[in-house]
């Protein structure tokens, strides 16, 4: 099953954007994770791809979701991203932004990351795995540069990596969101013509609306205001290519409300990606 509003295999030629799923959950702690792209896709089929914020018919938009991309457990061969197209990677847990952007940062397609969650994830090891979820921008940080990250929700860490934080880190934690507003937020991060790599880890929301999540904090964000940021983001930053992981359906409720949510996301980076084309 592809994508709600993908192009067909016979027009994939056409495509703008690319949608790749990684079903990937070897660096997490608690599996399940590997499910995400299966049951994202299948949640968006539930929704309306005319998306009425921006009276735009999705399927116009001319992506193509080709399917899933494999990763070694370890990372060990390098992981080849073409940049012919922007692309939005479906996790996965979280791990999976490590190599996908390094793939990107090796050719200079990416400079900065801004990444959207709930948790710092700048352990230096957890539980013996240096490419753990848990460690992922601090991988990031390290290959890029900490002063090219950028943390957006955060309400959650251990005191070591709260050390990193403040001393290395740009961070607008889940606290400021509430007293900045989202607006405040945009307007502080300002333009930016770098080549950006968003990720979204779906535990950035709050878990009453996305608890298929492995890890989840309560006092989250509201889908709304990760709505706006996201769309916020896309205009000022040059986003060349996005993620939004660990959704894990094993965790998920039954009626599918994490799936649900990530796949209304990914809706809106699609149109933000070409509303700023
Ligand atoms: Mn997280």
């Amino acid at each position: 099953m592809k994508f709600a509003g993908s192009l067909s295999e016979a027009d994939k030629e056409k495509s703008w954007y690319e949608i790749i799923g990684v079903p990937f959950d070897s660096n997490a702690f608690k599996k399940g994770t590997r499910y995400g792209p299966k049951a994202i896709r299948k949640a968006s089929q539930l929704l309306e791809t005319f998306i009425w914020d921006y009276k735009l018919e999705l399927s116009d938009l001319l992506y193509y979701d080709s399917g899933d991309m494999i990763l070694e457990r370890n990372f060990k061969s390098s992981v080849e991203v073409d940049t012919t197209r922007r692309k939005i990677f479906i996790g996965g847990d979280h791990s999976i932004s490590y190599p996908l952007v390094k793939s990107l940062f090796k050719c200079d397609e990416v400079a900065k990351v801004i990444v959207i969650d709930a948790h710092a994830d700048l352990r230096d090891t957890y539980k013996n795995n240096k490419l753990s979820n848990a460690c992922v921008m601090r991988r990031i940080a390290e290959l890029i540069g900490f002063e090219n990250v950028l943390q957006i929700g955060v309400r959650s860490s251990s005191e070591a990596e709260y050390t990193v934080i403040k001393d290395k880190i740009r961070i607008y934690d889940a606290a400021m969101l509430m007293e900045k507003g989202v607006d405040g937020i945009l307007k502080e991060i300002g333009s930016d013509n770098e080549k950006t790599y968003l990720s979204i880890d779906i535990d950035a929301l709050d878990p009453s609306i996305a608890p298929g999540v492995d890890n989840p904090e309560p006092c989250g964000l509201s889908l709304e205001s990760v709505i706006s940021l996201v769309r916020g983001i896309i205009k000022r930053v040059n986003v060349v290519a996005s993620d939004v992981v660990e959704v894990n359906p094993k965790r998920d409720n039954n009626n599918c409300i994490t799936s649900i949510n990530a796949s209304r996301l990914i809706f809106e980076i699609l149109a933000s990606y070409s509303d700023n084309r």
